[in-house]
């Protein structure tokens, strides 16, 4: 906000209101918790207030430095805060003093000096100084520098104190901090949270500096964040791994007294929804008014424009807004006062008016872009056709697979061979590669509790079709009919007709494949079951070897190492277990089926999810990327790497 013109700031603005014991006393109520998201807030309330500075026009760079010996220093070039000595105060401390140990002191609960401020975690810089044990404050301001020390959270050790010129017409602030130990379950900053932050926030403040350095030994590390084009590129660098649909990204923006909104869009080829959202620079993932307003806007303004350029005919149903959003990247940046944050994290945005405005300003500014851009209107309408014809068929598709599956028995798929049980809690399905991987299974099952379904690998190779291309499919189809429990929005896991969904499948590169495949299509499909834990990954071993008489499986060669550190003596050969197709009955028994015996895996969302992901990102063309996002995720998750 350029309103520095028509403020003037003294430091009889600066509100007193109480001291900083409750923040020591109850620091969750001032930064959320005492974990890492609580010392991080540390950093970010301090970059806030810098950013302030930038949005009022008087900061152009920040610079944020992790420290060899664990403090972080933050530093701008903003006016500096101010240094004389703060009239309502009987003992005439610095107003710097004041804004640094009162709770809530700082021009923006004064009233008139800052208009709609980011720092509004709500805190202030004072929380800061409460808990570390150490801060120094540092201000260049009227031609001098000023140096105050606190310690012990917030004790300042003498009074502000000006000690030499400041760098030739520097101004600006520097708080230098060391986050309590006592406070803080551990203090050690993480860069990939910070960078991750800071590149947000340049993103959010056109034109912006943020630099970055980690100067902890075994971490050296820089980076620079400067966007002139602001939330544009925010757009343009979340599409960057996609094929976005065209090369223009839409911008629109519109100022009112006490409300801003600033907007930027553009499709790409693929099939996800990328709206993020941010109030006052601060990321509202769960949405809230700003959101509603756009995406109302959005439909009404793609389906106006595809009804007055006829690509809707008059017969033809209005495009939903899931399939306009189809693709869509999107960046909605809004400042307000006194923003509120409601939902289950607090970062939903409750501020009615703002919906209003950013509908408003949406209806009117993407409809003139559109006119504006006619090629690219064009294309969005014709994107967002596809996704209704798409939803119409994946309906259709759903209606015949429930149909198909409705009776049991009679709807069971050929291929199923079904366990005798009919009592859920014990049976099993195990899906299973490959007929003659499948034939073994079922010679080596307890036919009673174990069914067994074989799928032919390939023909799911069809990474994020939309959903009626899944549906149309025969091996997804025999799928949904066997679990019994429908698919989507009409799954119902109280339905299901196993409790172990076993996914059986070689440790090699095609099995990996389709167990992503599986996994991806449970996590969309079939989300409760993922969530109940109902889905398992069988992990037959690699290895087997004698001991004496006795078969002894070795799951992996860390487990076949640390055999052979127990058994120095071991003579025995050992077999390298090959695929699932050529285990015999009693191995295939003994490693996988038995429960007895066998390793299971149960899957988590967060597994399911990742498995999605591996899959969008094999979509994509970029191999590096893929390389570079299973190298950072294989480790939890060893069945996935590809
Ligand atoms: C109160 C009043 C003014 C600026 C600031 C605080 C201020 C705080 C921080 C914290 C980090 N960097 C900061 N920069 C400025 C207004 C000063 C004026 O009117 O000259």
């Amino acid at each position: 906000m350029a309103d520095g013109n028509t403020t003037s700031y003294q430091a009889s603005d600066i509100t007193v209101l109480e001291g900083l014991e409750p923040v020591r006393r109850r620091p969750g109520m001032y930064i959320g918790s005492t974990g890492p998201s609580g010392l991080h807030h540390l950093i970010w309330e301090v970059v806030d207030n810098a950013v302030d500075e930038a949005m009022a026009g008087y900061c152009t760079r920040i610079d944020v430095v992790l420290l060899k010996d664990g403090g972080c220093r933050v530093v701008d070039n903003g006016r500096g805060i101010p240094v004389e000595p703060h009239p309502n105060d009987p003992d005439g401390r610095s107003a710097a003093e004041i804004v640094l140990t009162t709770l809530h002191a700082g021009g923006k609960f004064g009233g008139s000096g800052y208009k709609m401020s980011g720092g509004l975690h709500g805190v202030g810089i004072s929380v800061v100084n409460a808990l570390s044990d150490r801060l120094v404050l540092e201000i260049d301001r009227d031609g001098n520098h000023h140096v105050l020390e606190f310690k012990n959270g917030g004790e300042p050790v003498g009074s502000l104190r000006v000690t030499g010129p400041a760098p030739r017409g520097r101004t600006g602030t520097t708080v230098t901090f060391w986050p309590d130990p006592a406070i803080f379950e551990d203090v050690d900053f993480r860069a990939q949270t910070v960078t991750e932050r800071l590149q947000v926030m340049a993103f959010l403040n056109k034109g912006l500096e943020i630099r970055f350095s980690d100067q902890r030994p075994g971490h050296e590390s820089s980076a620079v964040f400067r966007y002139n084009g602001g939330i544009v590129d925010y757009v343009k660098h979340l599409n960057a791994a996609r094929e976005s649909l065209f090369r223009k990204v839409a911008f629109f923006d519109q100022r009112e007294a006490d409300q801003e909104v600033e907007v930027a869009l553009q499709w790409n080829t693929g099939f996800h929804e990328s709206i993020h959202s941010f109030a006052n620079g601060i990321s509202t993932t769960e949405g809230g008014m700003h959101e509603e307003g756009f995406k109302k806007a959005l439909t009404n303004v793609i389906n106006r424009y595809a009804r007055a350029r006829n690509l809707l005919k008059e017969k033809d149903e209005n495009l939903l807004g899931e399939d306009i959003r189809e693709g869509l990247t999107a960046i909605i940046s809004v400042r307000l006062r006194d923003p509120q944050f409601e939902g289950q994290t607090k970062a939903k945005l409750g501020n009615v008016p703002i919906r209003s405005l950013v509908e408003r300003t949406t209806n009117e500014k993407l409809a003139e872009w559109l006119e504006e851009n006619p090629r690219e209107a064009n294309q969005a309408v014709q994107k967002a056709m596809l996704a209704a014809r798409a939803r119409v068929a994946a309906r259709q598709a759903r209606d015949l697979t429930r149909r198909k599956s409705a009776l049991d028995g009679a709807g069971l798929p050929g291929k199923l061979v079904d366990c005798s049980s009919r009592n859920p809690r014990e049976c099993e399905l195990f899906i299973v590669e490959g007929n003659s991987a499948g034939g073994s299974a079922k010679d080596a099952r307890d036919p009673r509790t174990q069914a067994v379904l074989p799928i032919r690998g390939k023909i799911l190779n069809v990474e994020r079709a939309r959903i009626d291309k899944m549906l149309k499919n025969a091996e997804i189809q025999a799928l949904v009919a066997a679990i019994g429990a429908g698919i989507a929005e009409d799954f119902d896991v109280t339905k299901i007709r196993y409790h172990k969904v076993i996914l059986l499948a070689d440790a090699d590169v095609d099995g990996s494949h389709i167990r992503t495949l599986l996994l991806t299509f449970f996590f969309r499909q079939m989300k409760p079951l993922v969530e109940g834990g109902f889905v398992y990954v069988a992990q037959p071993p690699l290895y087997s070897t004698l001991v004496g008489k006795e078969k002894i499986y070795l799951k992996d060669d860390a487990a076949k190492d640390s055999f052979l550190a127990e058994h120095p003596d071991h003579k025995a050969d050992f077999q390298r277990l090959k695929g699932l197709g050529e285990m015999d009955f009693h191995e295939l028994r003994d490693t996988t089926i038995d429960p007895a015996k066998r390793s299971l895996l149960q899957i988590t969302v967060e597994q399911a999810a990742l498995a999605d992901e591996v899959c969008a990102v094999l979509m994509g063309e970029d191999v590096d990327l893929r390389r570079q996002f299973i190298q950072a995720n294989a480790k939890d998750v060893r069945f996935l790497d590809i």
